[in-house]
């Protein structure tokens, strides 16, 4: 099934350094409509679950370390091709490789803190979606 959502967190390095508010900014002047906006956290367990899919890589461990160290932003994005415009938006895993303008390349520091997480696929987007948010919590 194609949606037109996508969901997306501001990581702790981006809301630790202050960032939620630019990067909000930059979300919805890029043409995405809040659905739904949580400011929470991930505990070690959670975060382990959120990134099942890369258990057993090298810096899997690392990722949920780095996932549960503090604060995060979790919403719920809608916009027509929202998965790829948002991929494009927040740019290369490795924001010495994200284009000029992205928000990997304004606001991250390296592949392990990048900023923001943005969903690869229809299927991914609600999965993550319905991970952070209950069903009355989604208009
Ligand atoms: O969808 P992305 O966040 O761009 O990338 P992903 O879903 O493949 O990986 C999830 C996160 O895991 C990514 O944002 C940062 C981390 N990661 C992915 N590949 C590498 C990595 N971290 C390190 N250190 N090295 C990697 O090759």
């Amino acid at each position: 099934m194609t949606t037109n959502r996508t969901f997306t967190m501001i990581k702790p390095d981006a809301v630790a350094n202050g960032h939620i508010g630019a990067i909000v900014d930059k979300i919805t002047k890029s043409g995405f409509k809040i659905i739904a906006l949580k400011y929470t956290s991930l505990s070690a367990e959670k975060a382990g679950q959120f990134y099942e899919v890369h258990k057993g890589r090298p810096f899997y461990n690392a990722l949920v370390e780095f996932m549960s160290s503090g604060p995060i932003v979790a919403a719920i994005l809608e916009k027509d091709n929202a998965i790829e415009d948002f991929r494009k938006l927040i740019g290369a895993t490795d924001p010495a490789k994200a284009e000029e303008g992205t928000i990997r390349n304004l606001f991250a520091k390296s592949i392990d803190a990048n900023a923001v997480h943005g969903s690869d696929s229809d299927e991914n987007a609600q999965i993550e979606g319905n991970f952070f948010f209950s069903a009355f919590e989604k208009f």
